[in-house]
C-alpha cells in the first residue's frame, strides 16, 4: 500500500468491515489493506498499531487512528460532509449507537472469541462463555427493539454507520448459540445490507461472503 495515501487496515471476519463499508458508502479516498489473519501480530503491523488489532487508519502524514467508533467519526467528519455531522440529531444518535455497539456489545464478545483470557480451566471457560451469551441476548433484544421501533429498515430510522456496525454484529450472532430467528427485524436488516452495493464492495475487499 502506498505510504502517501490514507490507508484502512482490515482483516476478514472482523469489525473493521464496518469502517470498510463506511469508506465505500462515502466513496472516500482511503485505500483498504486487507491483511491475512495473523498479520495483525507481526512487526510490520505492530509498528502501525501496537495494539495489534483492526481497524486502524494510517494517514498519509504518518499519524494513525485506531478504535472503530473514532474511525467512523473521523470518516463521517472528513468525507461525509453535513450528512454525518455530529451536531445534528442523527449525528448525536449515531455517535451514541456506535459507542454502545463498541463498548457494550462488541466487548461482550470477549469470552466468546478468547475465553482463555477470562478463565483457566475448560469448565470455567465454558461458564464465562455462557454468561457472555446471556449478556449478548440482552444486547440483541435491545438492538432488535430499537430497530423495530425505528421502523425496521434502518437502526436510527435512516441509513447511518450504525447499520454498518449492526451488520457486523448480526453476522457474529451466527457463531453463538443465539438464534437470528429470535430477532425478527435483524434478519431482513442483514438482507437489506447485503443488497447494498457499498456493502458488496466492502465484503469483496475483505474476502468475505454474504451470509443471507
Ligand atoms: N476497541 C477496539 C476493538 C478492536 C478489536 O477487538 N478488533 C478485533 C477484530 S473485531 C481484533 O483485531 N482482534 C484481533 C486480536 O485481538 O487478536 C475497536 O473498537 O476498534
Amino acid at each position: 500500500m502506498p505510504d502517501n495515501q490514507d490507508t484502512l487496515y482490515t482483516m476478514p471476519g472482523t469489525c473493521s468491515l464496518a469502517a470498510n463499508i463506511a469508506v465505500a458508502w462515502l466513496d472516500a479516498p482511503v485505500a483498504v489493506a486487507n491483511m491475512d489473519y495473523g498479520d495483525h501480530k507481526k512487526d510490520a503491523y505492530l509498528k502501525i498499531n501496537p495494539k495489534g488489532k483492526v481497524p486502524a487508519i494510517r494517514f498519509a502524514d504518518g499519524d494513525v487512528l485506531t478504535e472503530l467508533s473514532a474511525i467512523l467519526g473521523w470518516l463521517g467528519a472528513e468525507h461525509g460532509k453535513d450528512r454525518y455531522a455530529r451536531d445534528t440529531t442523527l449525528g448525536r444518535r449515531e455517535a451514541e449507537a456506535l459507542s454502545y455497539m463498541t463498548s457494550e456489545v462488541h466487548a461482550s464478545y470477549g469470552p466468546h472469541f478468547a475465553a482463555q483470557n477470562f478463565a483457566e480451566s475448560e469448565s470455567a471457560q465454558e461458564e464465562v462463555k455462557q454468561a457472555a451469551y446471556d449478556t449478548l441476548r440482552g444486547h440483541y433484544e435491545r438492538m432488535e427493539k430499537k430497530l423495530s421501533n425505528a421502523g425496521g429498515e434502518w437502526y436510527l430510522g435512516e441509513k447511518s454507520f450504525a447499520d454498518a456496525f449492526l451488520y457486523v454484529l448480526v453476522r457474529w450472532l451466527d457463531q453463538t448459540p443465539l438464534s437470528l430467528g429470535d430477532y425478527p427485524s435483524l434478519s431482513p436488516h442483514r438482507d437489506r445490507m447485503e443488497a447494498d452495493e457499498g456493502v458488496k464492495t466492502a465484503l469483496a475487499r475483505q474476502d468475505m461472503e454474504p451470509q443471507g
